[in-house]
């Protein structure tokens, strides 16, 4: 138990956990089917380009995303691209794009990547989802298409920015790279705007490895997905269109399926984690957890919290400190707004102060299978012996000598 400051492991005192507790912390789900289903990869002899491993895995996301489409793919930032690219075509250089200033890089730089101009939105500040009134006013005539990012799995206020994409004749794209298995009241993600986007990162709530997926009922645009995966062959061999080499293979596909597999089951273990958090840092001043809208369903992957320090005594890099010392691997999700990236520098010339005061704020906890709810507790109270002291923390550190503190 940590009663006093000296406690802390930051300052000499015994870490929490002998081995670290982490956010993103793989979900495997059962080895030994992983490795039948690798022998079958390897018995097959067909590793990759559409194998049989993956059209079942993009049978079972289509099912969970309730969608008519899912065109895998080798990681939710080219999905991202391929979207923007087919918004792209026909289009004119500085052709604009909207994306929320809070997000992972992959959003605005998919936009970027494919010549567009990503124009940055802020977002509410209690649920850091685009702000579809901000997003209305950043319409221009050059604006050609809004994506949503479903932040830490909640849902975006889909039906306002879906009447604005269509007063304005925009596509609507919804980045849902944390968001399989949540929903939009009864409707999975996946099925909402033009076309969804998630990711099956290592790190993510069903892991490939490295993976993503374009989820769509659009005819259409499903097929031309498919194409531009695969260099632009059509289906009869010839190349129709622009294309990439955005394939998911064999081996990311047995472990997509495995991981999919444990998805029910890491859920209910989250969402009693995340409930088990929230009992345990009620009552901890400047210390808010993400309480999410109960209209809709969150998979509990990320476990955020914000941390005020004005209240609390220490801010949330020092707090960050203090966890990863006791062998708690907390991530400042995201520690930058999009406008305060170096590429962006020059791409918002309105301030955009509920991002960057959530960016300064915001700590995802660890969650997942690897996680109990022995963990949460002993997390919980690490965090709430940091604020007890918050301000002897603060001045410790500040007290030690100059590079000592890893700054
Ligand atoms: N849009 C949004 C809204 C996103 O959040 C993301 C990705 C994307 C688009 C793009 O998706 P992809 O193109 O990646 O499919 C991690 C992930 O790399 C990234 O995919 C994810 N979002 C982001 C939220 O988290 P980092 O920079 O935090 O990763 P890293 O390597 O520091 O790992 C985070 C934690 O996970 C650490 O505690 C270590 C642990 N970890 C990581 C890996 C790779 C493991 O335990 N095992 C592992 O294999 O970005």
């Amino acid at each position: 138990m940590k009663h006093g400051t000296h406690d802390l492991a930051l300052f000499g005192g015994p870490p929490a956990f002998l081995q670290n507790r982490r956010v993103g912390r793989p979900n495997q789900g059962d080895r030994r089917r992983f490795l039948e289903r690798m022998n079958r990869v390897l018995d097959n002899e067909w590793l990759s380009n559409m194998g049989p491993l993956t059209y079942e895995f993009e049978g079972r996301v289509a099912d969970l995303a309730g969608v008519r489409h899912c065109v895998s793919l080798c990681n939710a930032t080219v999905a991202l691209q391929m979207l923007v690219g087919d918004v792209a075509t026909g289009g004119v250089p500085g052709d604009e794009v909207i994306v929320p200033a809070l997000t992972f890089p992959a959003t605005a730089h998919a936009v970027r990547w494919r010549g567009l101009r990503p124009v940055i939105c802020d977002v509410d500040p209690v649920t850091g989802l685009i702000d579809p009134d901000r997003a209305e006013a950043l319409i221009t005539p050059r604006t050609r298409a809004i994506i949503g990012v479903h932040l830490w799995g909640q849902a975006c206020d889909v039906r306002r920015l879906e009447k604005i994409a269509e007063s304005n004749k925009l596509r609507l794209f919804f980045d849902a790279a944390p968001a399989l298995g949540c929903t939009h009241g009864d409707t999975p993600i996946g099925g909402l705007g033009d076309a969804e986007v998630f990711s099956f990162h290592a790190t993510k709530v069903v892991n490939t490895f490295e993976g993503g997926a374009i989820v769509t009922d659009d005819d259409a645009l499903a097929e031309r997905m498919r194409t531009a995966r695969n260099f632009g062959f059509g289906r009869d061999g010839r190349v129709e269109q622009l294309g990439t080499n955005g394939k998911l293979n064999e081996a990311a596909a047995a472990m997509g399926l495995t991981s999919l597999d444990a998805l029910g089951d890491n859920i209910a273990h989250n969402r009693a984690n995340y409930e088990a958090y929230l009992a345990a840092l009620a009552q901890i001043p400047g210390v808010r957890a993400l309480e999410y809208d109960a209209r809709h369903r969150n998979n509990h992957h990320y476990m955020m919290i914000t941390v005020e320090e004005r209240t609390a005594g220490l801010n949330r890099d020092l707090l960050l400190d203090v966890l990863r010392a006791e062998n708690i691997l907390a991530q400042p999700y995201f520690p930058q707004a999009m406008h305060q990236l170096k590429p962006y520098a020059d791409e918002s010339a309105v301030p955009l102060p509920h991002a960057e005061a959530l960016c300064g704020q915001l700590l995802a906890l660890p969650t997942g299978p690897g996680v109990s709810a022995a963990d949460v507790e002993v997390i919980s109270h690490v965090v709430r012996a940091a604020v007890a002291h918050g301000s002897e923390v603060a001045a410790l550190r500040r007290a030690e000598p100059a590079g000592t503190t890893g700054e």
